[in-house]
């Protein structure tokens, strides 16, 4: 049998890239396949390095809402280049995107950019930090908010696939002031913050949880976390990297009506380049360097491609409101889809779904927490994960992350693969 590119291109990239991949997920370990190797996208479609063309629902892990290539963003992007890639230096578009960031989400008067989720959330926390003068977070069993030591504690995402619970290399010293509590348990809240409530500077969440597969807040538990951080005089950090500009333009704050103190973006909010961003309440945010005490730098903080790519993704999201109902009608379409399948085949399956974000759990659910979550059944998903790819479907390598529709998606492309997720393979019985 032929082998292909991609197996080409795994073997050898694996003896100087570890696992061959520059982030876990993408290696296809917990589904048990040989990654694809992606040679280029355009719109909906994704194509591998041996020209196999798929419809692509992983949308690059979130950036993707505009479908991949998006002719004005790529056009705006190649006349920027023409420009210089980077200055370190201040820019006008670095100010317009900051001001894009906080007219679209009003908690948020001062913003920072970075380059990268992780980045955001590692420099919320330490602006949080040096705020209240407060060494303790909580955060989530199963929220993943980027790789900085003192939140890789029970992470969500690739963390939870590779059934690794805490990293080896991050120092028990690093993750002492990290305290864990349950998503959508307010009584695991209640009982952190009566023991240290005066020494949390700050609760991080995924307003909707994405990093186990999608788990939506249950009804209160936001405003819950809203109403004891202000209690405690701790401040509430939304992790929006996915939900941001995802959600509807205001992301989940503006979905949930919910004002936190902090928020960090990513993902759509640099239009797929390496743009990410902190920003909340002006008096915190004036703690950061160069105006107070909290340090934090970047040589491509704000790069002018990135921000580029931004500001024009923002700007169609800003144009186009009805996007936002557009790709949530999609989502649900593949959520009934889903549903119908377990109607039909009798597998225990439970789907989340909210706006244009979804996952399927092959298990009989709810799905309200991280136990739930991780009670599903990974070969189930793997099965159904190799199947959609023999169908011309890619959907993400693991069962703990999300389902992304984009604007790119039609219709009849919507109307396919919900055929393909019904009819699933006898093989698989
Ligand atoms: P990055 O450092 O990967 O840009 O962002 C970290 C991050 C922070 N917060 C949330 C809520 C996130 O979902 C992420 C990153 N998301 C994963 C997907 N689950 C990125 C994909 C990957 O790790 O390769």
């Amino acid at each position: 049998m032929n082998i292909s590119k991609s197996e080409i291109l795994f073997e050898e990239s694996r003896k100087r890239i570890p696992g061959g991949v520059n982030s876990p997920v993408r290696a296809f370990g917990s589904v048990g396949r040989t990654p694809l190797f992606i040679d280029h996208a355009k719109g909906s479609h994704i194509t591998d390095v041996d020209g196999n063309e798929f419809l692509d629902y992983v949308c690059s892990w979130g950036p993707g809402i505009l479908g991949h290539a998006h002719p004005e963003v790529v056009e705006a992007v190649q006349k920027a280049c023409e420009k210089g890639l980077t200055y370190g230096a201040p820019t006008e578009k670095e100010w317009q995107l900051a001001e894009l960031i906080c007219e679209a989400m009003p908690s948020v008067e001062k913003v920072r950019l970075v380059s990268s989720g992780t980045e955001a959330v590692m420099s919320a926390i330490r602006a949080a930090r040096g705020y209240t003068g407060r060494d303790k977070i909580i955060k989530f069993k199963g929220n993943y908010h980027g790789h900085s030591d003192g939140l890789l504690v029970k992470a969500g995402s690739a963390a939870l696939t590779t059934a690794v619970p805490d990293s080896s290399g991050v120092p028990v010293s690093y993750t002492q002031n990290t305290l864990v509590a349950l998503y959508n348990d307010m009584n695991s809240v209640s009982q952190l913050m009566e023991e240290y409530g005066n020494q949390v500077a700050a609760i991080i969440v995924e307003p909707v949880a994405a990093n186990m597969g999608v788990v939506l807040p249950k009804a209160g538990f936001l405003e819950f976390l809203r109403q004891i951080t202000t209690k405690y005089g701790s401040l509430l950090i939304f992790d929006e990297v996915i939900t941001g500009f995802r959600l509807g333009f205001g992301g989940a704050q503006e979905y949930f009506g919910i004002t936190p103190d902090l928020t960090t973006l990513g993902k759509i909010a640099g239009g797929g380049m390496p743009m990410a961003a902190y920003g909340g309440r002006g008096d915190i945010m004036d703690m950061v360097s160069p105006v107070g005490p909290v340090y934090q730098a970047g040589t491509l903080s704000g790069n002018p491609i990135a921000t580029t790519a931004g500001i024009v993704t923002l700007e169609i999201l800003k144009k186009h409101p009805e996007y936002y109902g557009e790709i949530e009608r999609k989502a649900r379409q593949l959520a009934r889809a889903f549903e119908e399948r377990a109607e039909r085949s009798g597998e225990a399956i439970w789907v989340n779904q909210i706006g244009s974000l979804l996952s399927v759990f092959f298990t009989a659910g709810p799905v309200e927490d991280y136990d739930s979550a991780t009670a599903s059944d990974t070969k189930a998903y793997a099965a159904y994960f190799g199947r959609m790819l023999e169908q011309g479907v890619y959907v993400a390598p693991s069962q703990f992350e999300a389902m992304f529709v984009s604007i790119a998606h039609t219709d009849s492309e919507i109307e396919e693969t919900c055929r393909v997720i019904v009819e699933r393979n006898e093989r698989t019985e």
